[in-house]
């Protein structure tokens, strides 16, 4: 019989490396995702809005910074997500969203910096925002497509840890979206 320790994923060695547990910079990331404002198109409620932030520089929107582990069953995913603030009309800066592409694996994501929501949401059309603020922790359980949203005037900063091999399915939640969105109007949350 084949032992429990017998390898059926990538032998890697351990390894660790520093994260600043104030601003969530990982100087040993080796990817670096980058999604700047043109990168948005159809995802906000004001399309014009979105054109003249385009038209007025393409302001940088949000970045992932990974050291990646092989994608495969068994090794997890970290990385730090960098949402910067901003509006869209009024609506706050967000992340795509996306669903897990094995749609049965889980998140955790631990805000570091800033405020906003995690918006989820099931299949079933269920919606849930939980508050991120630095220090709290909001589990995405399987299923549940996932959004960052800051609702802030400085980056929203969050550590997240998911299954390698769980792999983003945008595609639902770019044609689909999420049944609620995030304002702020003279200074005041609106979710509507
Ligand atoms: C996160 C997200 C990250 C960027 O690492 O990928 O916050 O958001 P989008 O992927 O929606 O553009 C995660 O949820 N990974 O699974
Ligand atoms: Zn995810």
């Amino acid at each position: 019989m084949m032992s429990p320790l017998t390898p059926t994923t990538s032998l890697i060695e351990p390894f660790g490396l520093e994260i600043d547990l104030e601003t969530g910079s990982m100087p040993g990331a080796t990817n670096h995702l980058v999604r700047r404002a043109s990168d948005m198109c159809g995802y906000y409620a004001d399309d014009e809005a979105l054109d003249a932030l385009i038209a007025d520089g393409d302001p940088l929107h949000y970045e992932v910074f990974e050291r990646p582990v092989p994608e495969e069953d068994g090794h997890l995913m970290f990385c730090v997500s960098v949402l910067q603030p901003g509006r869209v009309g009024d609506e706050c800066f967000m992340t795509k969203g996306h669903y897990h592409t094995k749609a049965n694996t889980a998140e955790t994501y631990l805000c570091l910096r800033g405020e906003g929501y995690m918006a989820m949401k099931a299949n079933d059309g269920s919606w849930r925002a939980e508050r991120m603020v630095r220090g709290r922790m909001v589990y995405v359980p399987p299923y549940w497509a996932h959004r960052s949203i800051n609702t802030a005037g400085e980056p929203l900063v969050s550590h997240c840890v998911y299954p390698a091999d769980a792999g983003h399915n945008y595609g639902d939640i770019a044609s689909q979206g999420f049944p609620k969105r995030v304002y702020v109007r003279d200074g005041q949350e609106a979710i509507e």
